[in-house]
């Protein structure tokens, strides 16, 4: 074993020669990057895979016969079938290429939630909830008259199981939830949570945005209706993610959008759509990005989900022990079964104020809300500040942060 290798076998030093951007001066200190439940840092090969498309083979996709085009067309096309077999789809037609885990979501209020949701039928979320997995369902609530309802948790940051349970009627038309939570990174039992939801006859949607860096994700397993995740998330590019909807549903939906690709064929009295996944992908997608977002699978893959998931848990036990026996810290988010997220506030310090002086340290976190309101509002804080990690993040690096926590209570104790 090399002196940069973990206790569970990740040789970090050698990955992190993949991270360019990692290796860097801010402030004077060294970048310890600490913020990738916002957006993950991108390797070598997913860059390459986007110049590539760029310099070689750029064009439309499933337009021209010529050569680019063609080349284009199949390296988009074995990209989605690089995430159907990530996800463990059990087709490429249930593979949906969005911009993120926002439009998945939305994707699925528009088209499913308007064609199956009435007056009277319930649309089950929870206090967990990023603002993108509660307000596509406000909005489909007010539009059709049906009821939004929360799955309450405790103050570790858990959902109540009985609580759900008892929510859960044959009201429910369907039920949204976050497989990791953003802001604290409970990791919520999502496959029972399904087939409760299930046994009442409702449709469920996962939010993966913060679960598909961080452990393998089996969407024939879990039993999920809709899965959704973002590309930027998992060390991919920005404005691509992917939607995954069993077939016989997606089947059964309109279409989210109007344009071309989506259509088999358009008179003015009638159009007939498209088949799966081309249905719910109007316009010129992100092609080069897809592309990338395929790239930046295989790189994980390479590594290994449970060897990343293993270094992780290892890595945030350290960060959670570390944080804790800091005087005048408080954790917020104890959940038993967490992923790579520290939430955590310096007792009388705005976490804008933190997140500057950490800053200036070179450590970046995010301090905020983190695009989920209603989790501060339950914790009594206006925002917090998160550290949250990845598998090329070191111990040093938390030792970073713990010594630039120390300087904030320094400038404000
Ligand atoms: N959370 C964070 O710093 P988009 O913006 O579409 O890629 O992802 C939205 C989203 C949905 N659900 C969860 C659980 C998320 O964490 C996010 C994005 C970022 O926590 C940016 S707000």
């Amino acid at each position: 074993m090399s002196a940069s290798m973990s206790a569970v076998g990740l040789d970090v030093q050698a990955l992190r020669r993949d991270f360019p951007s990692l290796d860097q001066q801010v402030h004077d200190k060294p970048l310890a990057y600490l913020d990738n439940a916002a957006s993950a840092q991108t390797p070598l090969p997913v860059i390459d895979a986007i110049r590539d498309h760029y310099l070689r083979d750029r064009s439309n996709v499933h337009r021209g016969v010529h050569e680019l085009s063609q080349r284009a067309t199949n390296a988009y096309e074995k990209a989605r079938v690089k995430v159907q077999r990530f996800l463990n789809a059990p087709s490429y037609e249930e593979i949906i290429w969005t911009r993120g885990t926002t439009e998945g979501v939305n994707l699925v209020a528009s088209s499913w939630g308007r064609a199956n949701v009435r007056a009277g039928d319930e649309v089950l979320i929870s206090a967990l909830e990023h603002h993108s997995n509660i307000v596509p369902w406000q909005m489909l609530c007010q539009q059709s008259g049906a009821t939004l309802r929360v799955i309450p948790m405790n103050q570790a940051g858990e959902l109540l199981q009985d609580e759900y349970e008892r929510l859960l009627t044959e009201r429910t038309k369907l039920v949204a939830v976050n497989h990791v939570s953003n802001a604290l990174g409970t990791i919520n039992p999502v496959r029972e949570m399904i087939a409760k939801a299930h046994a009442v006859g409702a449709v469920v949607l996962i939010d993966g945005a913060q679960a598909i860096p961080h452990m393998a994700v089996d969407v024939r397993a879990l039993d999920a209706d809709f899965y959704a995740f973002s590309g930027h998330k998992i060390f991919g590019p920005t404005g691509i993610g992917a939607l995954y909807g069993k077939k016989a549903l997606l089947e059964a939906m309109p279409p989210y959008q109007g344009g071309g690709d989506m259509i088999a064929s358009v008179t003015f009295e009638k159009t007939i759509y498209n088949d799966l996944p081309y249905k719910f992908e109007a316009g010129t997608p992100n092609i080069a990005d897809a592309i990338g977002l395929g790239a930046a699978v295989d790189y994980v893959q390479k590594i290994g989900m449970d060897a990343i998931a293993a270094y992780e848990a290892e890595l945030l036990s350290y960060a959670t022990e570390k944080v804790a026996a800091i005087d005048g810290v408080r954790l917020i988010g104890t959940a038993r079964h967490k992923a790579s997220v520290l939430s955590f506030e310096v007792v009388g310090v705005h976490p804008h104020d933190v997140g500057t002086i950490l800053d200036r340290e070179g450590v970046a976190v995010r301090a905020g809300h983190h695009c989920a309101q209603p989790v501060m509002e339950f914790y009594g804080v206006a925002a917090t500040t998160r550290a949250s990690f990845a598998f090329y993040n070191t111990r040093e690096e938390i030792d970073q942060l713990v010594g630039a926590i120390g300087k904030v209570k320094e400038l404000f104790g």
